[in-house]
């Protein structure tokens, strides 16, 4: 039974997908059992950022002659009710206020501002509350969210596209056309579903992305660059100035219109630092598209959550190898003529 709504209520969930960033999606479930039957009385989700949250728009759907039946319900909620003054007021206090009888959560909220106390709020109120009903689901919903705030860095999502043979670049990292149209259209609707989007230097340089979102309609991701002497040069489209964008070096922190240039210590590990700067930042994902150095690095690291690797069936008999493959499977289907697989990093989950 619980996992029932608790279902409906991820489902409502996704309804904020692309709306609540950097806010997790949560859907809320209010439930009213009596020997007559089981009936749904109130829905909702939480729909855009900074306005109310699931469980305040599923307390207003409940109609005015099914209000007296709160005291005996319980309410399914994706994400542990928060107990801050945020941008609306606590949900555990709107909760105990109804005199909800039962609270049954997906997930426990990692964000300090709440983590646990919501569950204490509830239970001190007499509220008996139970967590962890299809967590795994609600952690992969939310993966992004959860990821900032345990590991305390973004969400990182590594993608390149490799040839048959194995290459990512042509003879001396020449840039070719590896993957086809429709590939091409799909990482710029990725591109528009993270915070950030990331290049190392010879990318940058050898390359010259412009990395926004063109074939697609959605919105910019911050650009990230890492340009260690600030050697690149100023003609290239990741400095044009149309785009938020971040360069992490060694040489200085200075604000020039839309650039942003984030000085790093050389003594340190230079992506730790990078990503604790972005985490600071609240850039909850990032998007990395090479080049083959940054790549590698980050999987050395272990700093990555999914690959998304396109396969195409051309060959370059000579060029870059593409980085080594690892983590589990998670998807592997067609696009075009390449073949998109997705693997996830099972380290931690
Ligand atoms: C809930 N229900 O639907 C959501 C919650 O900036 P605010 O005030 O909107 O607060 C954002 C934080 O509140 C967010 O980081 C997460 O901890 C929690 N989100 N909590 O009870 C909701 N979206
Ligand atoms: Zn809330």
């Amino acid at each position: 039974m619980h996992e029932r709504f608790m279902r409906r209520a991820l489902d409502l969930a996704t309804l904020g997908r692309g709306l609540v960033s950097p806010n997790p999606m949560v859907g809320c479930v209010i439930v009213h059992e009596s020997e007559g039957g089981t009936r749904i009385i109130g829905e909702g989700w939480h729909q855009r950022y900074g306005d109310w949250h699931a469980e305040v728009n599923a307390v207003r759907s409940v109609q005015p002659e099914d209000a007296y039946l709160l005291p005996e319900s319980t309410v399914y909620v994706t994400l542990e009710p928060c107990s801050h003054w945020g941008k609306t007021p606590p949900c555990a206090n709107l909760l105990i206020d109804k005199q909800v009888k039962q609270v049954v959560c997906c997930n426990d909220d990692p964000n300090p501002l709440v983590s646990g106390q919501g569950f204490d709020r509830l239970r001190a109120a007499g509220v008996t509350v139970e967590t962890g009903v299809l967590n795994e689901l609600g952690r992969q919903l939310n993966a992004r969210f959860f990821t900032f705030f345990e590991q305390q860095r973004p969400y990182l999502i590594l993608k390149w596209a490799e040839t048959a043979d194995g290459f990512i670049s042509g003879p001396a990292g020449q840039s070719i056309a590896i993957s086809g149209p429709l590939a091409q259209r799909l990482v710029h609707r990725w591109r528009s579903e993270e915070d950030g989007i990331m290049v190392g230097t010879t990318t940058a340089r050898i390359d010259n992305p412009r990395l926004n979102v063109r074939h697609w309609p959605g919105r910019n991701p911050t650009r990230i660059v890492i340009d260690k002497l600030l050697q690149l040069p100023a003609s290239l489209h990741l400095f044009d100035n149309t785009q938020p964008t971040l360069v992490y070096n060694f040489q200085k922190t200075e604000i020039s219109d839309q650039i942003t240039y984030q000085q790093l210590r050389s003594e340190k590990p230079f992506l730790s630092q990078l990503l604790a700067d972005l985490h600071a930042r609240r850039i909850q994902s990032v998007f990395v598209e090479g080049g083959s150095l940054l790549l590698t690095s980050l999987l050395d690291a272990g700093f990555w959550d999914e690959l998304r690797v396109f396969r195409s069936p051309k060959l370059v008999g000579d060029g870059v190898k593409a980085p080594t493959v690892r983590g589990t499977i998670q998807s592997r289907e067609q696009i075009g003529d390449d073949e998109l697989t997705i693997y996830r990093n099972n380290i931690r989950q």
